[in-house]
């Protein structure tokens, strides 16, 4: 029988790409709506890496499975690192990304390129039903432009400027996306945790 793993997030964009990034490995992969879990977590760790273990045993707490969950973010150097932890909640999170994208442009203005920099960064934790627990970090590093451009991705991607592909992230394909990002990088690592601990 295939082993079950359950993703704790209710964050479509993400679920989509982390759904691709696994289509290669032998697993039922459910997010909380595939498993009708219907949950608000508190996000109140102080790192990437504390609010993916946070979130991850919320879910194992009420299901006897391997369960895996995402953290992640835009750090803004000039900025002292923010939104980070607080990318989802930042201007309320139901403020729509064109605002949000806006309203950092808009505090970057006076910055020349150079202090434009930025990176997304992605933790993803395992729970597994021993209780054991397995975090794993990828990053990536770009620039934050002076306009929105491009549809694909999700969130902060139309103003993440990627200067070796001349593009943001929004402008890349799902498959280019997943090669080279924070999510691509932490969960190629955690594909490996995993084919070790499920086999
Ligand atoms: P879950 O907790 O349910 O997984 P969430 O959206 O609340 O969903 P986070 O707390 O990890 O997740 O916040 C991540 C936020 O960081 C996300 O909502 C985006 O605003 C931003 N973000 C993370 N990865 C991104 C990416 O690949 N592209 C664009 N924005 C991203």
């Amino acid at each position: 029988m295939k082993n079950r793993i359950l993703f704790a997030t209710g964050n479509h964009g993400k679920m989509k790409e982390i759904k691709m990034i696994f289509s290669d490995m032998d697993v039922e992969l459910l997010s909380l709506e595939d498993a009708g879990i219907e949950i608000d977590i508190e996000e109140n760790g102080a790192s990437f890496e504390e609010n993916a273990i946070l979130k991850a045993k919320a879910i194992a707490a009420i299901r006897n499975e391997v369960v895996l969950a995402d953290d992640s973010g835009l750090v803004i150097d000039a900025l002292n690192g923010e939104p980070g932890i607080f990318s989802a909640r930042y201007m309320g999170e139901n403020t729509s990304y064109h605002i949000k994208n806006n309203n950092l442009m808009q505090r970057l203005d006076e910055k020349n390129e150079k202090d434009r920099t930025a990176h997304f960064v992605c933790a993803i934790a395992a729970v597994f039903p021993n209780g054991e627990v397995a975090v794993t970090r990828g990053s990536m590093d770009g620039v934050i432009a002076r306009e929105e451009a491009g549809e694909n991705g999700f969130g902060y991607d139309p103003i993440f400027y990627l200067p070796e592909y001349n593009c943001t992230a929004a402008q890349l394909s799902a498959d280019q996306k997943n090669r080279i990002s924070h999510r691509g990088k932490a969960l190629i690592e955690m594909k490996k945790v995993l084919v070790e601990k499920l086999i």
